[in-house]
């Protein structure tokens, strides 16, 4: 008996990403990326000094994967392209190993009768563009505009469902004010000129989709924090807003509504942090909102009134303006540190039905990062991972809660398929739905979680 029914039209599925997944990170022809670059550099910063040379390797074994991807009842496959692998230098000669690469990839997704979503951008600028300033140089944006137009080209008669960027708002705070991705720069204004031409360059990948004329349908995905105030003391409620609209409405807004929210421009005007902005970009923005959103959640934010005084010779920080906190009693995944709260689903959810007209979107990304996997491995060589079960049942009634009371919530991808190559974090914190055996060159095996939710799929809930 199945006590949570979703729709016979809602879609389940996994997300990865190419830096993430693809490995042969030097080979095919592809460029260097800013990932390839730091870890020659800085390996040591690295988890287990592992490199995206290592991740799982799905660029030869991608037959393989999607064959297991179908076996475990797939109905859509969201994956990046990656720039530097289509076009070496981000901005000159097109490869052609990479286009038949990523054709082979969405044949192979549609002959499984799996749907390939496809992302441009997540986290990967190529090096020579990096060089450049990377978003905060404005030929960057147009030089995304460019890789967008290239890509609908090549894969669009086949490819119906698109998203130009992966949570723009990681790239400004981890590599423009908390020091976890290249460049490492702390600089607040850098980080909002960062933000700016992000957006721009979403808007202009829309309008070069618009352009082509091409079927189908171009999103965002963003990875939505909800803001709560530790209390409702109007100083707490102030906090929640201010981090509200850096972190979530810095985008939400001009993709969705066409326009920046007054309060965060008054903001950042007042904290003297505008960036450079030119003639028409106004309008480009208003005239390029998405088609659909992606909703990635993994962890709420939860702030209080500032109660000390920021240091006055530190560089400016979002929280100079708040401070983070820790509700007592909370649940959290003590290997990556973020707070389990299912309920936060709901609650974004409710809030893009309410406030952004009820746009039609689907949660594209959670799940839950555990170490030292191996040792719930079964004498069948399962991995018991009952703890992801839980987290994803717990997340998946709130968005079916969602559901029931008339948000537009399509589909269900858990982040990701199998274990990968997570950043920083490298292979220390496992993902997937399939474990991949870095001691027996990269062996995949479902772990429960996989045929959990293989059967939850087919009964279309649990
Ligand atoms: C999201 C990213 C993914 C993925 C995931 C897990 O923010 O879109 O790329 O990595 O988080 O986070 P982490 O790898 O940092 O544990």
């Amino acid at each position: 008996m199945t006590t949570y029914r979703f729709p016979n039209s809602f879609f389940f599925g996994t997300a990865a990403s190419a830096t993430q997944m693809e490995g042969a990170a030097s080979r095919g022809g592809k460029g260097k990326n800013i990932w390839d670059y730091w870890h020659e550099q800085e390996p040591g910063r690295f988890h287990g000094g592992i490199g995206p040379e290592e991740a799982s390797h799905f660029y030869d074994r991608y037959q393989e994967d999607i064959k297991l991807m179908k076996e475990m009842g797939h109905h859509s496959f969201r994956f990046s392209i990656s720039w530097s692998r289509l076009i070496p230098d981000g901005d000159g000669a097109v490869n052609q190993e990479a286009v038949s690469f990523y054709e082979h990839v969405i044949d192979e997704l549609l002959a499984n009768g799996i749907v390939p979503m496809v992302n441009l951008y997540h986290f990967d600028m190529p090096l020579a563009l990096q060089q450049k300033g990377g978003w905060e140089n404005r030929d960057v944006v147009d030089a995304f505009a460019r890789y967008a137009r290239i890509c609908f080209d090549c894969f669009g008669e086949k490819v119906t469902h698109w998203f130009t960027q992966n949570e723009p708002i990681v790239p400004v705070e981890a590599g423009y004010l908390y020091n976890m991705h290249y460049p490492n720069v702390v600089d607040f204004k850098r980080a909002v000129q960062v933000a700016y031409h992000s957006m721009l360059a979403s808007a202009k990948g829309v309008a070069a989709f618009r352009a082509s004329g091409q079927k189908g349908k171009i999103g965002l995905i963003l990875n939505l924090t909800p803001s709560y105030p530790r209390s409702n003391h109007p100083a707490d409620v102030e906090a929640a807003r201010i981090s509200d609209l850096l972190f979530n409405r810095s985008f939400l807004d001009p993709a969705i509504k066409g326009h920046y929210p007054f309060s965060l421009v008054r903001l950042i005007a007042k904290l003297g942090f505008l960036p450079e902005v030119e003639d028409g970009d106004a309008e480009l923005i208003r005239m390029n909102t998405i088609d659909w959103l992606g909703v990635n959640y993994y962890q709420p934010r939860r702030v209080k009134a500032k109660e000390h005084l920021p240091n006055p010779e530190a560089p400016f920080m979002p929280e100079h303006l708040f401070d983070p906190y820790e509700m007592p009693g909370r649940k959290v995944n003590p290997h990556r540190g973020w707070e389990i709260y299912e309920k936060g689903i709901y609650d974004l959810l409710i809030n893009v039905r309410d406030h952004y007209g009820n746009i039609e979107c689907f949660i594209s990304e959670n799940g839950m990062g555990v170490e030292g996997e191996e040792r719930f491995r079964n004498d069948q060589g399962v991995i018991e991972d009952d703890y992801r079960i839980e987290f994803i049942k717990g997340h998946l009634k709130w968005v079916h809660q969602a559901l029931q009371e008339g948000a537009n919530v399509q589909g269900y991808h858990l982040w990701t398929f199998m274990d990968n190559w997570s950043w920083l974090n490298a292979y220390k914190n496992r993902y997937g739905l399939v474990a991949v055996d870095l001691e027996k060159g990269g062996h995949r095996t479902v772990k429960k979680s996989g045929w959990w939710l293989k059967n939850v799929i087919e009964q279309k809930g649990f």
